[in-house]
Order: structure tokens, then C-alpha cells, then sequence
């Protein structure tokens, strides 16, 4: 099936920021679109997502540059081009773009204009996209890892960490995994309350923003709602270190650590809250540090790297051959193509590492994600809290391919 037609459009994110939406039509009249999402705690090695920059339209926010560039470069490149052939479609978009890192057309224009491409072809073939995705992999349902209190960049620094999640355990399937994440989510609400803090509203991904004195203090909340509602459940933090780190220092809580700082300062909560993955325990460019804890506590934890890896196959490299990290966060904004992140997921399997599909804080209603999650075979997702309907579509995406497209049967 052919690409026949490409448009796009200047859509709002879930932080009412602009970004890209792409439509792609195909020879047989199938037709699809796609949306891009978009970071806050963004990492300084990830793809360029392209503004306007002009301070009158959306604060210099606005994307008619990457809009124009889908309609006026991009598309035209693609169209004729095999949309099943998702390799080509990308690499020509890659060749097209010609930065190292899509500086120039915009990584929110070509990823767009990727999904809407796959998403189209599924749709040509009448088959579910995860199905379409997986191609030659086993698809998997995913384990969700759900934000209950968030800090950082998305709650207005009130506390230095950015995520504290939960991840579910032992549970038959996703809906009852869902429903004991949700009570939780209640009952640290009410726990929160019972400390005098004040809810007012919820933070960027859904999770409550609570003003507490320390991000120990956060860990201790989570513990004692798990254990309130009974659920079986492991703590999951998103240490988000690159914003407090500077100059070989991490600057919490009144305090100046150095990496061996932070080691000393997250070990003992393994065994003490049951925290099973770290992510972003330190910064972006810290490698030695990575190497240091990842030799200490690498065969306890999982150490993600999301800001350290950006989604991208070379630093990952770097992180595999030196023993940096032991898991990937995988966001596809960060490296601006579907094959290119593809190619991550698949070499992290390959080299033992873990493998997390996640979204982005500023989010849109697409739940592409979800598909890539089943598709990869990846095995955990990580989307936000369970309130905020950008965040929905993706868990209700997966409901739905859990109840009504499951088992994987071959593709026809
Ligand atoms: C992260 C993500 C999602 P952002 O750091 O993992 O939680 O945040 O999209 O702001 O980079
Ligand atoms: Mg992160």
C-alpha cells in the first residue's frame, strides 16, 4: 500500500502546549493519524523538537515550522513510498531531515508522521496495530508502573524526585492490577490529607503534588497506603537527577552529594520500602557515577536510564559495553522515529537489559504507546497516574486489547 496523502495540524498537549498531529492516507483509501507528545524533564541528548519560537503565538511554543515541515517536505518525500516498509519510511525521513539529530524538520514532525504511517498500514490490513507492530516479536501485556506522588519538574519542585510509582504484582491480569493501583491511589490521597497537606489539584501525570519534607517522607506514604489497601505492589522511583545535579554535585534537600552520596542515600530503601527500579538515580553525562552504582547495586535494582540514554541506540551502547545502567526507558520522542526506537528496544533485549515504554508529561489522547508496548514484548509501561484522560487512553487502550484482541493470534 502506498502513501498517497500526508497533512497535519497544530494540536494542544495535555499542558495546553502546542504540538503536531499528522494524517496519512494510503493508495487503498485507508487512512490514520498521529499525535506527538512532549517532555518537561527533557534530556539535554534527545532529538530536537522544533518551535517557533515567535514570543506572540503560544509564548514561542507554536509548531506551525514542523507542521509546514510534514506538509511541505516530509510528506512529499514519503509519498509513493511502501508504508508497510516502516524501514524505508523512516529512513527516508532521516535522509530528508539530514541533522544528526532533526534539528532541522523537527523530531515532533517526522514522529508523527511515522506512527500515522503504521497506524495507517494496520488499518489497510484490518488488524489491531500491536498486532501489525510486533511483526516477528512476541508480544507481551505489559506490567504497568503507575505515578501516585509526583515532585520535580512536574509539581513545582515540591519535592526534588520526580515520580514515585507503583508496580503491580502477582496480579491475573491488568484490569484487577489497575483496580488495586487505583485504591491506592485513594488511599494515599486520604493519607496526604491526614498530614495536612493540601490537595488542590494533580500534578502533570496525574499523580498528587503534595508539599512534604523530605522525598523519603514521599516513599514512606506509598509504603503505608500499599500496606493499608493490601495490595501487592513494588515502590518504583524516578529520581529525575539531572535538574538537581551540577558540576559533579547533587543538591537535595539542603544537601550536597556526590554520586557516592546518592548510593548511600537510595540502598538502604530497597529493602526498607521495597523500591525495585530506580529511575535517572543520577544525571545524564554522570557515566562514572552509572558505573559505580550499577556495580553496587545494579543486581538488586533496577537502574532505568531515561535521561542517560535518551531513547538512543548509540548511548545505550555506551551504557551496554560499560556497564552503566541495566534498563532502558524507551520514549519515542526522544529519538524521533518508530524504526529508530524499534532498534533500541530490540538491541536492550538482546543485551539483557530491561526495556520500560513510556510517555511523555505533556501527552495527548493518542494511545500509540499502548500498541508499542503489547508489540515489543518490552514488559513494562510507564504512562502517568490513573486519573487524567491523556494517561486513560493509554491503560483503556490496553483494557481493551486485553479483553478484546488477546490472545496474539498469528497476523492474517
Ligand atoms: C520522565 C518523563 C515521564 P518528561 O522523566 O520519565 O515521567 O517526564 O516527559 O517530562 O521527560
Ligand atoms: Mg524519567
Amino acid at each position: 500500500m502506498k502513501i498517497e496523502r500526508v497533512r497535519a495540524l497544530e494540536i494542544l498537549d495535555s499542558r495546553g502546549t502546542p504540538t503536531v498531529q499528522a494524517q496519512v492516507w494510503l493508495s487503498d483509501g485507508s487512512s490514520a493519524s498521529a499525535q506527538a507528545p512532549s517532555g518537561a524533564s527533557t534530556g539535554r541528548h534527545e532529538a530536537v523538537e522544533l518551535r517557533d519560537g515567535d514570543p506572540v503565538r503560544h509564548a514561542g511554543k507554536g509548531v506551525l515550522r514542523a507542521v509546514r515541515n510534514v506538509e511541505e517536505i516530509l510528506g512529499p518525500a514519503v509519498i509513493g513510498l511502501d508504508a508497510a516498509d516502516q524501514a524505508a519510511v523512516d529512513a527516508r525521513l532521516i535522509e530528508t531531515d539530514g541533522s544528526p539529530n532533526k534539528a532541522r524538520l523537527g523530531a515532533n514532525a517526522l514522529l508523527a508522521l511515522s506512527c500515522a504511517a503504521a497506524r495507517a498500514t494496520a488499518n489497510a490490513r484490518r488488524i489491531p496495530l500491536w498486532r501489525y507492530l510486533a511483526g516477528s516479536r512476541t508480544p507481551t501485556m505489559p506490567i504497568p508502573m503507575v505515578n501516585i506522588i509526583s515532585g520535580g519538574l512536574h509539581a513545582g519542585r515540591n519535592l526534588e524526585f520526580q515520580d514515585f510509582l507503583v508496580r503491580p504484582r502477582g496480579y491475573p491480569d491488568l484490569a484487577s492490577a489497575l483496580e488495586a493501583v487505583t485504591a491506592v491511589h485513594r488511599a494515599t490521597g486520604k493519607l496526604l490529607a491526614m498530614k495536612g497537606c493540601i490537595l488542590t489539584g494533580v500534578a502533570d501525570e496525574g499523580g498528587w503534588g503534595p508539599r512534604l519534607a523530605s522525598n523519603e517522607e514521599a516513599i514512606q506514604v506509598l509504603h503505608e497506603a500499599i500496606a493499608q489497601v493490601g495490595a501487592d505492589m513494588d515502590i518504583v522511583l524516578d529520581v529525575a537527577s539531572s535538574h538537581f545535579y551540577e558540576e559533579g554535585t547533587y543538591r537535595l534537600e539542603g544537601r550536597e552529594l556526590t554520586a557516592e552520596g546518592m548510593a548511600d542515600l537510595l540502598a538502604p530503601w530497597l529493602e526498607k520500602y521495597g523500591v525495585r527500579s530506580i529511575e535517572d538515580p543520577l544525571a545524564e553525562d554522570d557515566w562514572a557515577g552509572w558505573q559505580l552504582l550499577t556495580a553496587r547495586l545494579g543486581n538488586q535494582v533496577r537502574l532505568v536510564g531515561d535521561d542517560l540514554f535518551v531513547t538512543n541506540l548509540t548511548r545505550l551502547e555506551k551504557g551496554i559495553a560499560e556497564c552503566a545502567a541495566n534498563a532502558v526507558l524507551v520514549k519515542m520522542n526522544q529519538i524521533g522515529t518508530l524504526t529508530e526506537t524499534f532498534g533500541v528496544i530490540d538491541r536492550a533485549r538482546e543485551a539483557g537489559f530491561g526495556a520500560v515504554i513510556s510517555a511523555r508529561s505533556g501527552e495527548t489522547e493518542d494511545s500509540f504507546l499502548a500498541d508499542l508496548a503489547v508489540a515489543s514484548g518490552a514488559g513494562e509501561i510507564k504512562v502517568g497516574s490513573i486519573t487524567r484522560s491523556e494517561r486513560l487512553a493509554k491503560y483503556n487502550r490496553l483494557l481493551e486489547i486485553e479483553k478484546w484482541e488477546w490472545p496474539a493470534t498469528k497476523e492474517g
